[in-house]
């Protein structure tokens, strides 16, 4: 059984920081689980491009405000309890608006290893 804090994850190497985004992955591929599991803050008044080519994922909002825009399609805004699932690998752009950070949930099919972050087409490498 695995049990732990997320005060267990904050500044170690899972705990992965970029411009747009701060990922702090709860669950990874050593864990076995088969998925990985994230608690990451979206930063306010930030856009995102991402394209997980590779992945599936899961996205569940708990705190803040912005909005998803898939590519050539919908928008659709995004508030605490809004979950999206991108089963379709869409590309999209994610955004919080600048009234404060988004909090999400995210889960990943197959699990990220833990160094992850976007390549220049907004993916994540597929580790094998
Ligand atoms: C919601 C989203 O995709 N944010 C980008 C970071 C990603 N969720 C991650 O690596 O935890």
């Amino acid at each position: 059984m695995i049990v732990k804090h997320l005060e267990d994850i904050i500044r170690t190497e899972d705990d992965v920081d970029t411009p747009t985004w701060n990922a702090r992955r709860l669950l990874l591929k050593k864990d076995g689980m088969g998925f990985s599991l994230h608690d990451t803050v979206i930063k306010a008044g930030t856009e995102t491009m991402i394209w997980y080519k590779n992945h599936l994922e899961a996205v569940y909002c708990i705190d803040g405000e912005g909005e998803i825009e898939v590519a050539g399609g919908e928008t659709y805004p995004i508030r605490p309890g809004t979950l999206y699932a991108l089963d379709g690998h869409e590309k999209h752009y994610l955004r919080a608006y600048s009234g404060g950070p988004m909090r999400m949930v995210c889960v990943f099919n197959p699990p990220l290893t833990g160094r992850e972050v976007h390549d220049e087409e907004g993916a994540y490498p597929l580790v094998e």
